[in-house]
């Protein structure tokens, strides 16, 4: 009886510490907060590499895990001084001044679909090299992460 006492107190710290991780999107553990922030993680970014020097595409997923909608108003990068998000309408390229990263979804940026444009290149990226972008959020603090470029042809088996 005492032994199992003390091996509860000394595994609560540790449940606490395992707690915070969520804020870096922790995905095993989603469903034991019924949050109602949006509550976002970054995955499966990478930027191909371009055929230009002045302009080239990233794309990534951002996933709400959280009870509430939030948006993708911004990003930010060394890389370029001139990121838009643009969406994808028939052949035409739109910019969008926000995305919606839905409650319990996804915002999907992906080739073909809505990504982010990178104009005015700081260099052209070449393969194996990282990019370091900032995700900036209606409500959430900025996600800040490294983005692989990757081959002008490369496509994320899903
Ligand atoms: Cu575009």
């Amino acid at each position: 009886m005492r032994k199992s006492t003390a091996a509860t107190a000394a595994v609560l710290p540790l449940l606490l510490a395992g707690g915070l991780l969520l804020v870096t999107g922790c995905q095993s553990e989603k469903n034991a907060l019924a949050s109602d922030k949006p509550e976002l993680s970054v995955s499966g970014a990478y930027l191909p590499e371009p055929a230009m020097a002045d302009m080239a595409a990233a794309y990534l997923t951002v996933t709400n895990d959280g009870g509430k909608a939030d948006q993708l108003t911004k990003v930010t990068s060394p890389l370029s001084r001139d990121v838009t998000l643009h969406a994808t309408e028939g052949s035409q390229m739109k910019h969008a001044a926000k995305l919606e990263v839905p409650a319990k979804g996804k915002l999907s940026l992906t080739r073909g679909g809505t990504h982010l444009m990178l104009g005015k290149l700081d260099h052209k990226p070449k393969k194996g090299e990282k990019a370091e972008f900032t995700l900036h959020f209606a409500t959430s603090a900025p996600i800040r992460i490294q983005v692989p470029v990757e081959d002008m042809t490369f496509r994320p088996k899903d």
